[in-house]
């Protein structure tokens, strides 16, 4: 994609061209339809993030600078993995759904697979993402494909009295709450009318290919338009009950601190992390002969534009890729960069939803009064030199 201003003429000779090349991408690798000028060298950040200090729990961190493609390739997509994470064979595996229903339910891999299939392109990003200076790369978009989540809690047939849906994985560890130490597994709820959005899926293959282990093999939970907290891998169990669910990670960890001010007076909240939010970042900043371009990628809501900033100076609009375009899947937004001089330079995004609303900045009091790390949807900046 070029965004060099051309003329109305030009344009539309190009287009013609432009057209003869997106057949040929859509009959190749959906990869090479991505912002791209050949001979592109791309320009190192200066801001690199430190090494990542959890290894254990954190791993393989998508490196902005090298996005070139919609989709991240499962070898390179971010892991999270709080406890121990469970290899699991099909053959000893299956997902049971009880709790306040009429009929328990229980389903072997092949059984679920047997089941209608659907389809989602998600962005799935750590909520605790941009929370650190290292952790950058917690997110990756990929196409998730199951069987929904919602046919199958009105076939167990949820009782009347039935209003939260927990979702338990397989991996456990010990956790202490008032000294009383105990096993738990990992798991998350949420409401039954949550639960039972259409678009959750129960899901068995990422990117065309089986789930892969460390991203929750057999399956996982699959809630697009939710942080990756919710998307519960290594499904074990589907639990339908009468209270508010209050385990580790809805209620202790993953608990958003602010502090508010309402009539002049400061009022501390506590919230559990859910929904993403919207956010955007620079990806990469490349060159060819002598022209920039700075790419980059929104999400977290229906992005309506797209604004970047350099060295403080005016927003200027960046052009977003509607080639590649799914509900819940990042944006890929790109903008030339006119002639920067010598030296260092800022450059900041900030994504705006279709209902106006903007991402905040670093100093707009939800991020600033902020006093957990979970949920940082601020205006991320980066820094790099131009010689
Ligand atoms: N069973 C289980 N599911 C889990 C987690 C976990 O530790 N155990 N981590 C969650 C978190 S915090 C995130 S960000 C996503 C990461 O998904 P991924 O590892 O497939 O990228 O998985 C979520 N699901
Ligand atoms: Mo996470």
């Amino acid at each position: 994609m070029n965004t060099v201003k051309l003329s109305r003429r030009d344009l539309l000779i190009q287009g013609s061209t432009a057209l003869v090349g997106l057949a040929w991408f859509q009959g190749s690798r959906q990869a090479l339809a991505f912002p791209h000028w050949s001979g592109e060298k791309v320009i190192p950040w200066l801001d690199q993030p430190p090494a990542n200090p959890m290894p254990q729990v954190v791993g393989n961190l998508l490196q902005w600078e090298q996005l070139d493609s919609w989709l991240t390739p499962n070898d390179k997509f971010f892991t999270v993995g709080h406890y121990n994470k469970p290899s699991i064979a099909e053959q000893d595996w299956s997902l049971e759904v009880a709790g306040l229903v009429k009929r328990p339910m229980r389903f072997t891999l092949q059984e679920l697979k047997a089941r209608p299939r659907q389809e989602v392109i998600f962005t799935l990003e750590c909520s605790g993402n941009h929370g650190f200076p290292w952790f950058l790369g917690g997110i990756g978009t990929a196409k998730w494909a199951g069987t929904p989540l919602a046919p199958i809690l009105q076939e167990a047939g949820v009782l009347d009295n039935g209003i939260e849906v927990v979702f338990f994985g397989s991996d456990a560890g010990q956790e202490e709450v008032r000294s009383v130490k105990m096993p738990q597994n990992f798991a998350r709820s949420m409401s039954l009318a949550d639960a039972t959005n259409p678009h959750n899926l129960l899901c068995y293959e990422m990117n065309g290919v089986p789930l892969p282990q460390a991203h929750g093999f057999p399956a996982r939970l699959i809630a697009p338009g939710w942080y990756g907290i919710a998307n519960v891998k290594w499904l074990q169990r589907i639990e339908v009950v009468d209270t508010r669910y209050m385990g580790r990670f809805m209620a202790r960890d993953y608990v958003t601190i602010r502090e508010e001010q309402r009539h002049g007076e400061t009022v501390w909240t506590e919230t559990s992390v859910g929904r993403a939010l919207l956010k955007s970042v620079p990806a990469k900043v490349t060159r060819h002969n002598d022209q920039y371009h700075i790419v980059g990628a929104a999400w977290g809501g229906p992005i309506q534009r797209v604004e970047v900033q350099i060295d403080g100076g005016p927003w200027m609009p960046a052009t977003i890729d509607r080639t590649q375009d799914a509900e819940f899947a990042w944006k890929i937004w790109s903008i030339d960069w006119e002639k920067p001089t010598t030296g260092e330079h800022t450059i900041t995004a900030r994504a705006i939803d279709t209902a106006g609303n903007m991402q905040p900045a670093m100093d707009d009091p939800r991020i600033a009064k902020k006093r957990t790390y979970w949920e940082s949807n601020g205006q991320v900046s980066r820094r790099i030199r131009i010689s």
